[in-house]
């Protein structure tokens, strides 16, 4: 536990305001790229004194990151920097993130909080299943595992009988990885006749990739524990921006380092709290290569009501999607979470999904691809049609949109050890 978690609203912005004078003088002196950004935008560290002056700063985007690979932002000599991370990026060159000893000592100091904010002890035992590598999800929660001197199994991703087998043997009370991968955990448990309720886990932290309170149900009660959203990404620090209390309304922003904006995404004004726009974070303390006001692409809003926890730091509702990965579909806008909402309301179907869209004639088509249950995947035809029909109903009347709905053999849309493909546009190609 930090006391920074707990600073009145104004010892907040006090410490807020200190570090983001500071961290304009660092970046005016040391970074190029952000002195000529001031230079343009016609502001000077001069001109910054408040933590409510950000906005007069300008933005940074993932295109200018791209820039700038891969060590244009570096605010100290390379010789500072003890461990580099990137994002797989699915198109163009990765980010990156540089660290110092002290964003090492940060990022573990986050990272303690998000596992203790949710419960976890040094009594526990982490089965850390994110990707170690250049990818910040192994790494982020082993450094937050020695932060609160848990014990870490650092399997990394993947090799499933593996997991299972060190699920029961060394009966891991806490399970990291990514959503979608904790479900696939439980189906090959019971395929090989385990119950995975039977694990003597206690908590999830999961995140790295979209999910919904519906999938949220599904995999607390298949292991029978409580889980947590936990968010973050490279740019920034890796996961250990925000994450869930036991009270599970919205996750909390270590704001002490990371400052919160949200945004118009097309206009770029600031909006006031409660409203639904793009996250932008400012990193307030890092050294390495910190970043001003970084346009995430992430869609949520803030929570700034007091959460029953204590914790005074304001809070973001899960991801509703993100602006590239919005859908229009003929004018309507989709995220792939709110389809996911409308599925798992059905039982006998499975949380395996893909959205397939494609333009035919200058119109789009969105397909659903759902896998169904062993079980009704014995049922009748004529059963199935009626089940894909209704499916297509409750779509239309939660989202406005005609998508097809296409039942599919138990165990055909791929799995993923790590982010799961959920959008497969052919409209691109
Ligand atoms: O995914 C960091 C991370 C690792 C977060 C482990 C949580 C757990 P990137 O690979 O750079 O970093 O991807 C960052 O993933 O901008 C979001 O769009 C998405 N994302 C991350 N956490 C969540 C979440 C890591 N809890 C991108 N819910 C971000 C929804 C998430 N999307």
């Amino acid at each position: 536990m930090s006391e920074q978690e707990y600073l009145s609203r104004d010892a907040l912005r006090a410490l807020q305001s200190e570090r983001l004078v500071r961290l304009v003088a660092r970046l005016y002196q040391h970074v190029p790229f952000y002195r000529e950004r001031m230079h343009a935008a016609g502001v000077s560290p001069a001109d910054i004194r408040w933590i409510e002056d950000l906005h007069k700063l300008p933005f940074t985007t993932k295109d200018d990151m791209r820039q700038v690979y891969p060590l244009g932002l570096l605010a100290v000599p390379l010789t500072e920097i003890e461990e580099i991370h990137a994002s797989s990026g699915t198109t163009g060159k990765p980010v990156i993130d540089a660290y110092t000893r002290n964003d090492l000592d940060i990022w573990g100091e986050v990272m303690g909080r998000t596992l203790e904010m949710g419960g976890a002890t040094s009594a526990d035992i982490i089965q850390n299943a994110y990707g170690y590598g250049l990818f910040t999800g192994g790494l982020g929660v082993h450094y937050g595992a020695h932060n609160i001197h848990a014990t870490v199994i650092p399997i990394s991703g993947g090799n499933t009988k593996r997991q299972l087998a060190i699920l029961q043997d060394f009966g891991s009370t806490v399970l990291t990885c990514t959503p979608s991968y904790s479900l696939y955990l439980a189906e090959a448990a019971r395929e090989e006749g385990l119950d995975p309720a039977s694990f003597k886990l206690k908590y999830g932290y999961f995140g790295a990739e979209p999910w919904s309170e519906a999938m949220r149900a599904e995999i607390e009660k298949n292991f029978g524990i409580k889980a947590y959203d936990i968010y973050g990404l490279t740019e920034i620090i890796g996961p250990g921006v925000a994450s869930e209390c036991v009270e599970q309304a919205g996750m909390h922003i270590n704001e002490d380092h990371f400052y919160p904006e949200i945004i118009n995404p097309e206009t770029g004004e600031v909006l006031p709290d409660g409203e639904k726009g793009e996250l932008v974070i400012t990193t307030i303390t890092k050294t390495g290569t910190p970043i001003l006001r970084y346009r995430t692409r992430d869609i949520t809003f803030l929570i700034r009501d007091k959460c029953a926890c204590g914790r005074t730091t304001v809070r973001m509702h899960r991801l509703f999607g993100r602006t590239d990965d919005m859908l229009i579909i003929r004018g309507v806008n989709v995220f792939p979470s709110q389809i996911e909402e409308v599925l798992l309301r059905f039982e006998k179907i499975e949380p395996h999904y893909q959205l397939i869209v494609d333009r035919k004639d200058h119109l789009d088509n969105l397909e659903v691809q759902i896998e169904m249950t062993q079980d009704l995947f014995s049922d009748e035809v004529r059963n199935l049609e009626q089940i894909e029909r209704k499916i297509e109903g409750e779509i239309a009347s939660a989202l406005g949109i005609h998508a097809r709905v296409r039942l599919v053999e138990p165990k055909t849309i791929p799995r993923s050890e790590g982010k799961a493909v959920r959008i497969i546009d052919k409209r691109k190609i």
